[in-house]
């Protein structure tokens, strides 16, 4: 099947927290692709990737970035697919330029803006899955098990002295 969701990333560098996106994107078992496409050094390919996005079938695009992080905005400008945020965290100011640079969006292009590093990444796959399980009941059905799986873990292990 062809991808639903489109991950990118402003480098390879962002892959170490991309991935889990990608890897629950997996666990739930939704079609995705994922690419480095960056704002600033291959602002034509972002261009392009938004621009053509949902034509080829691509229904969620998340897009994960550090520092003066304008690929979700940019992108978001460009298409009108949900676009999800993810501020990668940095080196320099710990993630909070990312968050900032991503969330306060003016008026007019939305981006939903996830948590900073591992948890937004991992919540841009289940909020996507949420996007998707309105149109896709296998995808509802998927983000539904995970959820009651998390739920039961915690139930049956709710002794903090225990490993
Ligand atoms: C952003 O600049 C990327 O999203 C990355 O988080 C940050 C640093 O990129 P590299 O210099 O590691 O390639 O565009």
């Amino acid at each position: 099947m062809s991808a639903l969701v489109g991950v990118i990333m402003g480098s390879k560098s962002d892959w170490a927290t991309m991935s889990h996106t990608v890897d629950m994107l997996e666990q739930l078992g939704i079609p995705h692709e994922a690419k480095v496409v960056s704002a600033h050094r291959t602002p034509d390919l972002l261009f392009s990737y938004a621009e053509t996005a949902a034509e080829r079938g691509i229904e969620v695009i998340i897009a994960g970035a550090g520092g003066a992080a304008h690929l979700p905005g940019m992108c978001a400008a460009k298409t009108h697919l949900p676009v999800l945020g993810v501020p990668v965290q940095s080196s320099m100011l710990s993630g909070v330029d990312s968050l900032l640079s991503i969330v306060q969006m003016p008026a007019g292009i939305a981006v939903a803006t996830l948590a900073i590093g591992r948890a937004g990444a991992v919540n841009a796959a289940l909020l996507a899955a949420s996007i998707l399980g309105n149109k896709y009941p296998e995808h509802q059905q998927a983000l539904q098990a995970f959820r009651a799986k998390q739920t039961s873990n915690v139930l049956d292990n709710s002794d903090p002295r225990q490993a």
